[in-house]
């Protein structure tokens, strides 16, 4: 098979020292960080859609990427030469996972028999193309938002059709995701959402949206499927509104249609910020309630108020990830997906590589920073500590729920001179730092 990314060449670790460009400075895939290697505790994936279909067109202008199928007309050569450039450049990065939309991987046809032929065709090189490299799917999902069917939606659309469309093309992509063996499968909102309560039925598009997932949850057992299933929250953008705002909005939503059992979340960085999150809270409660399941590794730009899927640098936000991550016992089926795209001025082909080598290093810093912060208790001695008064006494009599509010009153009033400790907010951020450097 001929080079594509010519510029590109196998991307080697070279150390913190190297000043190569086209080399990582941090991640060592086979570096051992305590008992697992770095590319066991990472397990980075590409996201098709960015790196191979993103075109950098924005509001303003048309796309900028320059990438080598740019001249093949057929849809489908042009598919299959995209296919062959992806593993190629996962292959160059030394990446073990991607990640795809139906729709990312063969162009939509008038019709959906024929678009399902051609995902058939597109299905089998994958599948080559996996057995070749031994790359594996992280995770398969449905692209039900760019086609002017989902105007109003999928699942939560106004029009009954659209939602049987819509079930259709998931099922599909639940199929070619489970021959290609996925390790999952991600519900990404779309346009679940709405614009204006004055044309919204809410209920019902609740309800709706809670009926397609036992749908797919029938039919994944139908399949005999096993690729775990996740939901990944956004607050806004497309719609003013998405219903899965947020890791706490999921759950609540899972939980009230009994429906957790058969879900983990994906959290993606970009998306925390965007609800006024930061990204380690939205992993910290996932994790809390045992559902952390795969992370959408990004990072927006704070002064900008959408989403825009940078490849992540920032080493805090990869260390507070990462430490919630460890602290989750790491991946199972799940792992970094670098949802993030280039910027629209980074149009060369070896962008992508500059981009992917930056979110690696930066992941493999958190993980070793991380990992230190943990082994040397760093923050959990002086977070037991803080918390000491519920192991005894009183605090113990509420955790093991042997008082109530009678019996908290006679003890309040005796010991009504209350002194608190300093949170010490300051000497734990001059630990963090320490731990970020090195
Ligand atoms: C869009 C989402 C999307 C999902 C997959 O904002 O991040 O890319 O990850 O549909
Ligand atoms: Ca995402
Ligand atoms: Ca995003």
């Amino acid at each position: 098979m001929s080079e594509m990314f010519k510029d590109i060449p196998k991307i080697p670790y070279e150390g913190p020292d190297s000043k190569n460009p086209l080399a990582f400075k941090h991640y060592n895939a086979d570096e051992k960080v305590g008992d697992k290697t770095m590319r066991e505790h990472l397990r980075f994936s590409v996201a098709y859609w960015h790196s191979f279909c993103g075109t950098g067109a924005d509001p303003f202008g048309v796309g900028t990427m320059i990438r080598p199928w740019d001249d093949i007309a057929d849809p489908m050569e042009k598919a299959k030469a995209r296919a062959r450039g992806a593993f190629e450049f996962f292959q160059k990065l030394g990446v073990d996972f991607f990640c795809f939309h139906d729709r990312d991987i063969a162009p939509e046809a008038d019709t959906l028999r024929e678009t399902n032929r051609r995902l058939d065709d597109i299905t089998a090189l994958l599948k080559e193309l996996m057995q070749e490299t031994g790359v594996q799917l992280l995770w398969g999902t449905a692209c039900l938002f760019v086609n002017p069917r989902f105007v109003h939606g999928a699942a939560s659309s106004c029009n009954a059709d659209v939602f049987a469309y819509a079930a259709a093309q998931v099922k599909k992509a639940m199929e070619i995701t489970h021959e290609l063996n996925g390790l999952g499968y991600t519900f990404w909102g779309g346009r679940e959402g709405y614009e204006t309560l004055l044309n919204t039925n809410m209920g019902l598009e609740l309800d709706n949206l809670a009926r397609f997932f036992e749908m797919a949850v029938d039919y994944k057992n139908d399949l005999g499927m096993q690729a775990q299933f996740y939901i990944e929250p956004k607050p806004k953008e497309p719609t003013k509104h998405q219903y899965d705002f947020d890791v706490a909005t999921v759950l609540g939503f899972l939980e009230h249609y009994g429906l957790d059992k058969h879900f983990k979340i994906n959290v993606e960085a970009n998306h925390a910020t965007l609800a006024a999150h930061t990204f380690e809270h939205e992993l910290r409660l996932a994790r809390t309630r045992g559902m952390l399941g795969s992370v959408d590794a990004n990072e927006g730009d704070l002064l900008l108020g959408w989403d825009t899927d940078h490849l992540p640098t920032d080493v805090y936000a990869t260390t507070l990830g990462m430490y919630e991550i460890l602290k989750a016992g790491g991946f199972t089926t799940g792992g970094l997906n670098f949802d993030a795209k280039l910027r629209r001025a980074s149009f060369e082909p070896v962008d992508l590589a500059h981009g992917h080598i930056a979110g690696m290093d930066a992941f493999a810093r958190g993980l070793k920073a991380a990992h230190r912060l943990i082994e040397d208790q760093a923050l959990d001695s002086f977070i037991e500590e803080r918390y000491a008064s519920y192991t005894t006494g009183i605090g113990a009599d509420i955790v093991n729920k042997k008082v109530g509010f009678k019996e908290l009153e006679a003890y309040a009033v005796e010991n009504d001179q209350i002194r608190n400790a300093s949170g010490r907010e300051e000497y734990l951020r001059n630990i963090l730092n320490q731990y970020v450097a090195g």
